[in-house]
C-alpha cells in the first residue's frame, strides 16, 4: 500500500475518534467509510505501535464453507440419499448395496439412513421402509456455497459431520491510546543539518533509541575456512620447530616432481590420466646437469646397493612440466639444497596446493591442498616418525595413532596413518608417512649417514570433519556459497 494511501487511512482514523470516545468496531469503521478492512488492520496495528491506539483484537466468524467431504455430497448428493436411491422396490443384499456404492458411501449412507428411518431390514434383504425421501443435506451445502444463512440447529448438525468450516474474520476494538493525537509526526531519526541550522530542531518529536536494534552489517572480508585450519596447522609446525618451503610454484617439472625422488619413468601415476601436464611451456629450462646424471644413473644401473629400474631414462620425459602432483616436489628441491650447502639437521613443512588429473567425487577434487612435513638428521628411525606423529596427530587432537604398512614410490618403508577420532566415535585414515629412500638421498649429495621421515594429510579432510561439510563442492570450487564463508566460526585445533 503506498504511503498517500497509509496517510489517508491513517487521518481518517484519528480523525474520526477526536470526537468520538466509544468503542470501535475496524469491520463496522471500513464498511462505513468505504475502505478495505485488511488495509484499516495494518494502519490500526501501526498506530497500537506508537500509542495512538489501543485495540483488543475480535474474532467473528463471517461465514462457512464446504469441507472436500461437503463439497463431494453437494455435487453427488448425500451418501444416505444415494444409498436410499440404490435401493430397488424389490429390495437388495447389503453385499450388493456395498459394491454398489463402495465401502465409504456404503458405511456413511447406512449409518445416517438407518437414522432417518428410511430402511427397513429383511432376513437378506434390505428394503425401504418409506416411499420417498428429501436429500435434504445437499439442499442445505448448495445454500451454503451461495452463501445462503442457516439456522443453527442445521449449521450444528453440517458441523457435526465436519461437511462445513467456518471463515474466520479477525479485527479490532480500538479507541484512543495514551499519546493519541490528531495528528501523527513521523519522529526524527537524525539530527540533520538543515533542523539544527533552522531551529527546527526545536519542536521536532524524535524516535526513542532502540538500544537492542542491530547495527547494519559491516561487510568486510573473511576468512575461507580452509585459510583458518591452514593457519591452525603453521602453529602447530612452528610449536614443533619446523620452517616453512617456499612453495609458490605450482608448475613444476617432472624431474623434481617424479625422478628425484626415484619414482620410474613409467610409473602410472605420470601418465597423463593422473597428472596435468603443460602444453605452454611444455619443457623445463634449467635443471643441475650434474645432479641430472647422478638421478638417470640410480633409475638405469642403480648405485649405492641399489639394483636401480634397468630401463633407458629419458631426458626428454624429465623435462616436462606439469602441475605438481604433490608437495613432496617441493621437499626434493629443499632437500638438495641442504645437501649442497654444508649439512645441518632441519624440519621443514609446507601446506599448499597440488593438482591430480583424478575422477572427482563428493570428497575429492582435481586438487587439493596437501600438508607435508620432513625431518633431515643422521641416524633418524622408523620409531622417529611414529613418535613424530604421535606428537603432530596429538595436537590435532588424535593421540591414539595406529599404522599400517604401505608402499610410496619414494619411501621404504611407508605407513598410512590411522587416528582415533573422539568426535566422530571412529577410527579416521589421517595420511600416509615413510622414510625417504637412499635412492632419492644419496644422489642429492646427502652424507649417507643423514636419513629423512616424512608425511603427508590434505587439508580438506580435516576442515571438512572440523566445519561438517559434507560435500568438497561445499567447501571449494565455484559452487561455494558466500554465506558459509561469511559466517563459518573460528578454528581451534592447536593445543
Ligand atoms: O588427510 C587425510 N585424512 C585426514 C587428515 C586429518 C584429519 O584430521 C582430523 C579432524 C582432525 C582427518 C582426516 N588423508 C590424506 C586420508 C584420506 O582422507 C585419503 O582418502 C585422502 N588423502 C589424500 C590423497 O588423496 C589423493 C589425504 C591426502 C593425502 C594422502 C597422502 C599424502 C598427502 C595427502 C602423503 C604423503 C607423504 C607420504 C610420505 C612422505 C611424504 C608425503
Amino acid at each position: 500500500m503506498n504511503t498517500l494511501k497509509l496517510q489517508t487511512l491513517e487521518d481518517a482514523i484519528l480523525g474520526f475518534l477526536e470526537n468520538y470516545e466509544q468503542i470501535v468496531d475496524s469491520g463496522e469503521f471500513a464498511a462505513q467509510h468505504g475502505f478495505s478492512h485488511d488495509e484499516i488492520m495494518s494502519v490500526i496495528q501501526s498506530l497500537i505501535g506508537s500509542e495512538f491506539v489501543v485495540a483488543q483484537p475480535i474474532s467473528r466468524i463471517e461465514r462457512w464453507q464446504l469441507t472436500a467431504e461437503g463439497k463431494t455430497y453437494a455435487s453427488n448428493g448425500s451418501p444416505e440419499f444415494q444409498l436410499y436411491s440404490a435401493i430397488p422396490s424389490e429390495g437388495i443384499s447389503c453385499a450388493e448395496l456395498k459394491t454398489k456404492l463402495g465401502d465409504l458411501v456404503f458405511k456413511i449412507g447406512w449409518q445416517q439412513a438407518i437414522k432417518n428411518k428410511w430402511l427397513e431390514m429383511g432376513k437378506a434383504q434390505v428394503s425401504r421402509k418409506v416411499d420417498h425421501v428429501e436429500d435434504n443435506v445437499k439442499a442445505m451445502l448448495l445454500k451454503i456455497d451461495d452463501g445462503e444463512a442457516l439456522d443453527q440447529q442445521d449449521l450444528d448438525a453440517l458441523k457435526r459431520r465436519k461437511l462445513i468450516s467456518p471463515i474466520k474474520w479477525n479485527g479490532y476494538l480500538f479507541n484512543k491510546g495514551p499519546k493519541y493525537a490528531r495528528e501523527r509526526k513521523k519522529p526524527a531519526t537524525d539530527l540533520t543539518r538543515e533542523n539544527l541550522s533552522g531551529g527546527t530542531w526545536k519542536s521536532l518529536e524524535f524516535k526513542e533509541y532502540n538500544y537492542s536494534a542491530k547495527g547494519a552489517p559491516v561487510e568486510g572480508g573473511h576468512l575461507h575456512p580452509l585459510l583458518k585450519v591452514k593457519q591452525q596447522f603453521q602453529m602447530i609446525f612452528r610449536q614443533m620447530g619446523f620452517e616453512e618451503m617456499p612453495t609458490n610454484n605450482y608448475v613444476e617439472s617432472s624431474f623434481w616432481n617424479f625422478d628425484a625422488l626415484f619414482q620410474p619413468q613409467q610409473h602410472p601415476a605420470r601418465d597423463s590420466h593422473d597428472t596435468f601436464f603443460l602444453r605452454e611451456p611444455c619443457k623445463t629450462r634449467t635443471l643441475p646437469e650434474d645432479y641430472v646424471e647422478r638421478v638417470r644413473h640410480i633409475h638405469e644401473s642403480g648405485g649405492y646397493g641399489s639394483r636401480g629400474y634397468g630401463y633407458d631414462w629419458k631426458r626428454e620425459e624429465a623435462n616436462k612440466n606439469l602441475l605438481r602432483t604433490h608437495t613432496t616436489a617441493v621437499s626434493s628441491r629443499m632437500l638438495y639444497a641442504l645437501a649442497k650447502k654444508h649439512f645441518e639437521a632441519k624440519k621443514y613443512y609446507s601446506i599448499n596446493r597440488v593438482f591430480r588429473n583424478e575422477a572427482v567425487d563428493r570428497t575429492h577434487l582435481a586438487e587439493f591442498h596437501q600438508v607435508e612435513g620432513l625431518i633431515c638428521d643422521r641416524g633418524l628411525g622408523l620409531g622417529d616418525l611414529k613418535g613424530v606423529l604421535g606428537d603432530f596427530f596429538s595436537r590435532l587432537g588424535m593421540s591414539k595413532l595406529r599404522f599400517k604398512p604401505a608402499y610410496n614410490p619414494y619411501t621404504e618403508p611407508s605407513m598410512e596413518i590411522f587416528g582415533y577420532h573422539e568426535g566422530l566415535k571412529k577410527w579416521v585414515e589421517v595420511g600416509n608417512s615413510g622414510m625417504f629412500r637412499p635412492e632419492m638421498l644419496l644422489p642429492m649429495g646427502l652424507p649417507d649417514d643423514v636419513s629423512v621421515i616424512a608425511w603427508g594429510l590434505s587439508l580438506e579432510r580435516p576442515t571438512m570433519i572440523l566445519y561438517g561439510i559434507n560435500n568438497i563442492r561445499d567447501l571449494f570450487g565455484h559452487k561455494v556459497d558466500l554465506q558459509l564463508i561469511k559466517s563459518n566460526g573460528i578454528c581451534r585445533i592447536g593445543l
